[in-house]
């Protein structure tokens, strides 16, 4: 596949001295384990949430009565498919960042006119070729081309196809909330490039009562605390250290100054993990930073598109303006 080829070697002059290589998903897991524990204060990537386990306790977290964001984005997708659809103009094609629950994408694809392609980008090719056949079963004439790639990276994606209507990127759950904000600028302006002449469909989470996004992280069943804990459980199953799994605390809060839920495992106690033979101390109430998830304004998202390109159009939300998606206008083409 010529695409894929492109990839590859896009991939390999991104993997150049100091770059994390990026074809092999679990390639930085100890390393990055290792500086994330030696650092003050300790943090981890919030990448590393999501082996088969992690995943399947994520699709539970989306089903909680807590967690407002899947239901509330599907619902604004089911309300307003077709002004999306009308955005997107006959025979665009979606350019999805991450390949998510099938769902989001067919709520598009069944308002669109003439879809043409669908390019879903996942750092997991395993995660991409299970969506990607569900997909080709639900729409066997929809032109369905995985990408394999780290979408937060510079991207080559496959030439448009001739007579093509918009390239349309499609970043759903606010999994941009999970970036810095200078990350986000950074994805944005990167976005900005492969999408050039078509625009981005952007999902993403807003500030609101804090008791709210509150429960959304802390859920009664506590799927959010075995999600949290999951990632210590599969660093013991990949890596082989030794985390007592009951020793450690799901924290999570709203930090409303920085505007983000953050989840911590904090230790119980104080208490030794080895990891590659090296060992580190946790001190009672010492923690482990896992996640930010970070909760945006309309303004402080158009200013952020325009910062890096993009010329914003139209807001979706719901009725409690829980959660909005964005219609971004990528730059002409060059
Ligand atoms: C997938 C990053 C959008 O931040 O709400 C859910 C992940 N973490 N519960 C979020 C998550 C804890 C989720 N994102």
């Amino acid at each position: 596949m010529l695409s894929r080829t492109l990839m590859e070697r896009e991939t390999d002059r991104a993997s150049a001295p100091g770059r994390e290589p990026v074809t092999d998903p679990n390639a930085g897991f100890a390393g990055d384990l290792a500086r994330g524990l030696a650092a003050r204060p300790r943090s981890f990537s919030p990448k590393y949430f999501y082996d088969a386990a992690g995943s399947q306790l994520f699709d539970r977290i989306c089903e909680l009565p807590e967690y407002y964001p899947t239901r509330t984005e599907l619902s604004i997708l089911g309300t307003h498919a077709r002004a999306i659809a009308a955005e997107m103009g006959p025979g665009a094609e979606i350019v999805e960042f991450g390949a998510g629950s099938c769902v989001k994408v067919a709520l598009l694809l069944d308002a669109m006119e003439r879809p043409a392609r669908y390019l879903p980008i996942d750092i997991s090719g395993e995660h991409l070729a299970a969506s990607a056949a569900q997909l080709r079963g639900r729409y066997p004439s929809l032109d369905v081309q995985p990408v394999v790639a780290d979408y937060t990276q510079r991207l080559l994606l496959p030439a448009p196809l001739p007579g093509a209507g918009k390239r349309v990127g499609f970043f759903p759950g606010s999994t941009i909330g999970n970036f810095t904000p200078a990350e986000a600028l950074h994805f944005l302006e990167l976005s900005a490039q492969v999408l050039r002449g078509g625009a981005l469909l952007l999902g993403a989470d807003l500030i609101k009562d804090p008791d709210l996004l509150h429960a959304a992280y802390n859920d009664s069943q506590g799927v959010t605390a075995a999600f949290n804990l999951n990632l210590l459980a599969r660093a013991n199953r990949e890596l082989g250290t030794d985390f007592a799994l009951d020793q450690f605390a799901h924290s999570a809060f709203y930090n409303a100054p920085q505007q983000r839920i953050e989840m911590h495992l904090v230790s119980r106690c104080r208490q030794q993990v080895t990891l590659a033979g090296a060992a580190y101390e946790f001190e009672e109430g010492e923690t482990l930073h896992t996640e930010n998830s970070c909760k945006f304004t309309v303004e402080g998202l158009h200013r952020l598109a325009l910062e890096a390109g993009f010329r914003p159009g139209p807001v979706w939300t719901d009725p409690q303006r829980m959660f909005c998606l964005q219609w971004l206008h990528a730059p002409l083409p060059l």
